[in-house]
């Protein structure tokens, strides 16, 4: 273990007890940059560069179709964006179930809602389940809806068709995993044999290497069976498998304040932090190890762990991404794409990016979509759908979770502005899409 670094975020009043506390000089730094090089000029077709921070001048931009309510987002031609809900506080995470009812997760009334389409909206029938603080990931499987709290995982269902869960099995009671500090809501995978679920970096980049913490974890369905799965990640909120795949994938967000130790001006003059660490989208396999807190991106050591004497060894070990997003975007969240109804999507991703608070400049606020070779079933590419950040600074909206509709078309939760949206095919040529 090297030395211990803890820094909690969003606190940059903490920033000058840092400086005195690392004093990590610009000449270490820039060796950390001339290490960065040589590991970014031997990367793999796998490793891609950061997408670029596109559209600068989205006004200017050809634009698809934006239905009534909806603000001055920009949407990509081909596609076309609704407003199917409002007036929801806190509307975090959302999941489909068998029949086509949508659940809404809000962790901070400790519920989740039952929504049902009627028309093009998606209107509240029920509360699903209450009493139940800062639940947010969920999984439809088994005719269960599982969900997560910070500390627990229970799984719920309605057996009269009402959207009230009549029944609810603690499956992981209070006790097996830490709770709350930072990064304090969980992702929740269910699959044929097993529970997955992930604790995130109680700050921004502390050493919980002896902790349960930065992990994800794997139970028997009954609850039983805990077992350590992978480590070094930081924060992941929604986990899911390939489709026709074991492969178990989820986005993570980088660290914040990478350059504030080099003299930075938090807030004002970060020209380093602006633009690192990427956020990441990784494909999670067991055993092995993703970096946080020491190592980010592309194997480039965090300035303040670089001089532990085994940086090489943990650089030489982490797995990098398989894909990586632009600096600070949050990505969040994200559905597979498994139907036909965007041409040629099939397999893709579409992730939800809720936007920056660690840039001078904001910068996600967006839906991307990752496409992936449907050979190799890699990555290879992004595009942006949605942005909702107008005239580079004015936020429109912080898109939270992804879910694939019944039909194909893709919602998007909103939480600040306690709307959902609905992205979908408008027609015409997918000028953008893989060919089938
Ligand atoms: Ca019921
Ligand atoms: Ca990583």
């Amino acid at each position: 273990m090297g030395a211990v670094v803890t820094v909690n975020h969003p606190r940059w009043v903490q920033f000058p007890i840092m400086l005195r506390s690392v004093g990590v000089g610009v000449g270490s730094a820039l060796a950390v940059l001339v290490i960065y090089g040589c590991f970014t000029a031997q990367r793999t077709p796998t490793h891609r560069a950061t997408p670029q921070t596109t559209p600068t001048s989205a006004s200017t931009l050809p634009a698809g179709v934006r239905g009534a309510g909806v603000p001055n987002f920009w949407v990509r031609p081909g596609y076309r964006v609704d407003l199917v809900a409002d007036n929801i506080e806190n509307p975090r995470f959302m999941e489909f179930d068998d029949k086509g009812n949508l659940y809404l997760s809000r962790p901070q009334k400790g519920d989740i809602l039952t929504l049902r389409q009627r028309g093009n909206r998606y209107e509240v029938v029920n509360t699903f389940i209450s009493g139940y603080p800062t639940v947010h990931g969920m999984h439809f499987a088994d005719g269960w809806l599982w969900f997560a709290q910070s500390g627990a995982i229970h799984k719920a269902r309605d057996t009269n068709g009402d959207g009230k869960a009549d029944e609810v099995v603690t499956v992981i009671p209070d006790g097996q995993l830490p709770k709350g500090g930072g990064h304090w809501w969980r992702p929740i995978l269910v699959t044929d044999r097993y529970i997955y679920t992930g604790i995130g970096d109680s700050g921004n980049i502390n050493d919980e290497t002896e902790t349960e913490r930065q992990k994800i974890w794997r139970f028997n369905k009954d609850g039983t069976g805990k077992t350590l799965f992978c480590s070094g990640v930081r924060n992941t909120e929604k986990l899911r498998l390939r489709p026709g795949t074991n492969e178990i994938w989820g986005v993570d967000h980088g660290s914040d304040w990478f350059g504030r130790t080099l003299g930075e001006t938090p807030q004002r003059f970060q020209p380093i932090t602006d633009h690192n660490p990427p956020d990441e989208l990784n494909h999670y396999q067991q055993g092995k190890f993703y970096g946080h807190p020491f190592i980010t991106g592309n194997k480039l050591p965090r300035i303040e762990y670089q001089n532990r004497k085994d940086i090489v060894e943990l650089a030489d070990k982490t797995e990098p991404p398989a894909w990586s997003f632009g600096a600070h975007w949050a990505a969040n969240s994200f559905t597979f794409l498994t139907k036909d109804h965007f041409p040629g999507h099939k397999g893709d991703m579409f992730v939800a990016c809720r936007g920056s608070w660690n840039r001078v400049q904001p910068d996600g606020y967006r839906v991307e979509r990752v496409l992936f070779d449907e050979v190799t079933g890699r990555p290879y590419g992004s595009l942006t759908i949605v942005k909702t950040l107008e005239g580079g600074s004015r936020v429109l909206a912080r898109p939270v979770d992804c879910a694939e509709a019944p039909d194909g078309s893709v919602l998007f939760t909103c939480d600040t502005t306690k709307r959902i949206y609905r992205i979908s095919w408008n027609g015409g040529k997918p000028t953008d899409a893989k060919s089938n």
